[in-house]
């Protein structure tokens, strides 16, 4: 009997997913993500940290507005509470062990079923905290991050830590402990806010300076429980600007740095940047990514991708090489993600209904991650792509530019310089030039 599948196999048929390159016509194996292949100086599983989500992978049931669930889950049938969650963590962790994922992410509602009583609560998330704690050393599949699900029960319809109803924070700190708890126990790297309801439907209720106020305070006391119960790693706010509240609070990583610097929480939060977000928000995911980057806050990662026609958070698996490469151009230059990795907040379409599909949208993922990884390093190594850039700001790397920088001129100083020198040339952008060269090493 194998000690990690126990007497039961949920995806039968499936073995473990190798490298076997890009000649590889078997679709269950990797084309590009070679794990322990170095890449600018580290392994891919180094760079990446691959994370599996609880919740699209073994909790998302394909259900959408207008229809019912598609997923039928062999390891959602007991009536029992715990061994369906058990049953459910061993599904999980047979997928990380087949796949080669090495990290998964989890809300404290996904790995076990809650009622509307604490106690009860706290007693469940102890009990499949303890046997998650048993499936990751058989395993060594470690946690990413944990997290608290604050926006799916009804009591949080007009916010958790933002409610306008004191009792209903309350709710949500009870939950957010358990999962602090949890994430400690299991030697979590990370704990993230994503504030799905921390935000507003209409105005017209809403004292937006008081709900803010209150979510930072929360975060504060969450933070200092956290710390006082020994959790050495980082807090993690993930930006969206909206869905399923109108306005979200955490809009985009630049109003995420502004709340963070105002409430005086820079210390322990950096940013979980998700690429759907970053859509919605009307960014590119490059852009989340450098200002996180600039700000030292570039701490960990949801993959997935949006789709162009419609407007809303469809967590659709990456395939999109070139976006990828502008992406892992960043992440190189920033030296990684600190302290997190790589969570595949993504679903398979609800017509997906074969057990292979989850391994086949993961696998196509992770190589296009891999493939981008390898060419945005040729970028770097082999183009000019680096000369192009450094080269535009030339002229403030002496002379009176430098003298700018250094805070060393005045306006009318600048003013006497323009005067002195004429018309700028035009100076090209390039950016074609740059786009051709993404293309060319792909
Ligand atoms: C929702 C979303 C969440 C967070 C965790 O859009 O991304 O699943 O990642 O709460
Ligand atoms: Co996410």
């Amino acid at each position: 009997m194998n000690v990690l599948l126990g007497d039961k196999e949920f995806f039968k048929g499936i073995q473990k997913i190798k490298f076997e390159g890009q000649d590889s016509d078997n679709p269950l194996s990797f084309r590009w993500y070679d794990e322990n292949r170095i890449v600018a100086g580290r392994s891919m599983k180094d760079w990446f940290k691959f994370a599996g989500a609880y919740w699209h992978s073994f909790c998302g049931t394909g259900a959408d507005p207008f229809g019912e669930s598609t997923h039928l889950f062999p390891w959602d049938q007991k009536s029992d509470v715990v061994e369906r969650a058990k049953d459910k963590a061993d599904a999980a962790f047979e997928f990380f062990t087949k796949l080669g994922l090495h990290y998964y992410c989890f809300h404290d509602v996904d790995v076990i079923d809650h009622s509307d009583n604490i106690l009860d609560n706290e007693k469940r998330m102890s009990t499949i905290t303890a046997y998650l704690k048993e499936k990751q050393k058989a395993s060594g599949v470690q946690l990413l991050w944990g997290t608290a699900n604050l926006f799916s029960n009804r009591k949080y319809m007009n916010g958790a830590s933002t409610n306008p109803d004191f009792l209903v924070l309350t709710h949500a700190a009870s939950q957010v402990k358990a999962a602090i708890d949890a994430t400690i126990d299991l030697g979590g790297s990370g704990y993230t806010f994503w504030g799905g309801r921390e935000g507003y439907m209409s105005l017209l209720n809403t004292n937006m300076k008081r709900e803010k106020d209150h979510l930072a305070k929360f975060l504060q006391v969450a933070r200092d429980y956290a710390r006082a119960n020994g959790f050495k790693g980082s807090f993690y706010i993930e930006p969206k600007p909206c869905e399923p509240s109108k306005h979200q609070y955490d809009y985009d990583a630049e109003t995420v740095i502004g709340f963070l610097r105002q409430y005086d929480l820079l210390n322990d939060f950096k940013l979980n940047l998700e690429v759907n977000h970053a859509t919605l928000a009307g960014h590119t995911m490059q852009h989340e990514m450098q200002i996180a980057a600039d700000a030292g806050l570039l701490g960990s990662m949801d993959a997935n991708r949006g789709d162009m026609q419609n407007g809303w958070d469809t967590d659709q698996f990456p395939n999109n090489i070139n976006e990828l490469t502008e992406c892992m151009l960043i992440l190189i230059e920033a030296g990684g993600l600190q302290p997190g990795g790589i969570n595949f907040d993504a679903k398979i379409r609800r017509n997906s209904t074969d057990p292979a599909d989850l391994f086949y949208a993961h696998i196509g993922g992770m190589d296009s991650f891999a493939r981008a990884l390898i060419v945005a390093d040729q970028i770097l190594q082999k183009s000019d792509y680096k000369k192009v850039r450094t080269n535009r700001y030339a002229s403030f790397d002496s002379g009176k530019g430098k003298e700018f920088e250094n805070g060393q001129l005045n306006l009318t100083q600048l003013r006497d310089i323009a005067a002195a020198n004429g018309v700028p040339e035009l100076i090209s952008g390039k950016q074609e030039y740059l786009e051709n060269i993404i293309n060319r090493y792909i």
